[in-house]
């Protein structure tokens, strides 16, 4: 494949910040992309742009443009080799690389981009959130980050109705960073509200208990009353691991919740390990901000039983041959994969080709916003192909 051109410019993500694009000019078109970032981003990812944004500019159109069009890239293992060159300007530059030398070289083969992975075509179901809190929402929102559902892509229409039941029948401020909801409630509230519209679908959370970690308490900012010898009370606000445990055990009891990201901070593999064991039978326990799409960190949640399931997100790695690895190793051991979007996305639908492409059974997606919906769309699209 010859590569005529190589072109990086800004652009501005879905939460009013600078992304990086990239474009790649061959025989058979211009191929663009952009990488998303997030916002409750773990302490663990890799940096996005190193010197920032501007330099990823100038880095792309001096250094990587020179050496790109003298490198020959003619198979997919040519692509995921060239990342290494890349990896020292940040994550969201290789990726953007990456991206468009994928959708080059699938232009050049005639092919779909999942194509380029698999011959299997499975499309994912897709867990879309529709209530949002914690640094997503507003201060009266839940302290868990997300209220999600999970459904066949054949049935997502169950997945509009309930988005448009919540936001008509609660009074809602607008919507949170992924389209989500933001409404005035407690934890066990939203999860209730889920599960009043449907018995039987499987609901799930993402708390990204880090965020609300401090000085070794879970941090609470809008609880349920309980009832106390006859009166009702406030529960502690703060709750040490323990209770948290705890919490989250009565909440999967009482409201059958099938995924459960992140219930606890993102240093504490003991924990995870003991919530698997406590629940791992019957629900999804999955590590995003605990494994942050890294194959070390995942090795360490192996050998000590923590999760049945990750979350995979290609930027917070940086780079796709390591995310291919991470999602290898998760299928190894038999644990879950789920490819997410971010909080700050762009227009870019590759999550929905790696997501077939890389045979991850779900895609976690918000359900309001073109940038969401972008992806949903591409999902629906390789479905007809
Ligand atoms: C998460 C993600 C996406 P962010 O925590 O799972 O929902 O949020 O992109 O802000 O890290
Ligand atoms: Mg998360």
């Amino acid at each position: 494949m010859k590569i005529k051109k190589v072109k990086a410019r800004k652009i501005i993500n879905s939460i009013v910040e600078y992304a990086l694009e990239v474009s790649i000019e061959t025989d058979k078109g211009v191929f663009k992309s952009s990488v998303p970032k997030g916002t409750s981003t773990g302490t663990h990812e890799v940096i996005e742009y190193t010197g920032g944004i501007d330099k990823a500019v100038k880095n792309v159109n001096t250094k990587i443009k020179r050496s790109l069009v003298r490198t020959k890239i003619n198979s997919l293992k040519d692509i995921l080799e060239y990342e290494k060159k890349t990896e020292k300007y940040g994550g969201n530059v290789t990726l953007a690389i990456t991206y468009s030398l994928l959708r080059a070289f699938a232009a050049e083969k005639k092919v779909p981009v999942w194509k380029l992975f698999t011959k299997k075509k499975k499309i994912p179901a897709v867990l879309n959130k529709i209530i949002g809190g914690g640094e997503h929402a507003g201060k009266n929102s839940p302290s868990f980050q997300e209220f999600l559902v999970l459904q066949k892509i054949s049935d997502i229409e169950k997945n509009m109705d309930i988005y448009a039941k919540v936001k008509k029948d609660w009074g809602h401020h607008g919507r949170d960073l992924e389209g989500g909801w933001v409404i005035d409630v407690s934890d066990e509230k939203a999860l209730k509200i889920l599960r009043s519209y449907n018995k039987k679908f499987k609901i799930g959370i993402d708390a990204a208990a880090s965020e609300f970690y401090k000085n070794g308490k879970y941090v609470y900012r809008n609880i349920s009353p309980i009832k106390k010898s006859g009166r009702m009370e406030l529960p502690n606000k703060n709750k040490d691991q323990l209770q948290q445990i705890k919490f989250i055990k009565m909440l999967h009891e009482k409201y059958d919740i099938y995924f459960i990201e992140d219930p606890l901070d993102e240093e504490d593999f003991r924990g995870f390990a003991e919530l698997t064991k406590k629940m791992g039978k019957d629900c999804l326990i999955v590590g995003d901000d605990l494994f942050a799409t890294c194959p070390e960190r995942l090795k360490k949640g192996i050998k000590l039983g923590a999760c049945n399931a990750v979350i995979v997100k290609p930027n917070q790695i940086g780079s796709l041959k390591k995310t291919i690895e991470f999602v290898e190793l998760a299928k190894k051991y038999k644990y879950k994969t789920i490819i997410s979007h971010r909080s700050g996305e762009t227009n870019d639908d590759m999550l929905a080709d790696l997501s077939v492409g890389l045979q991850i059974p779900i895609m976690k997606i918000g359900i309001g916003g073109g940038e969401r919906v972008s992806k949903i769309n591409r999902l629906l699209e390789i479905k007809g192909e």
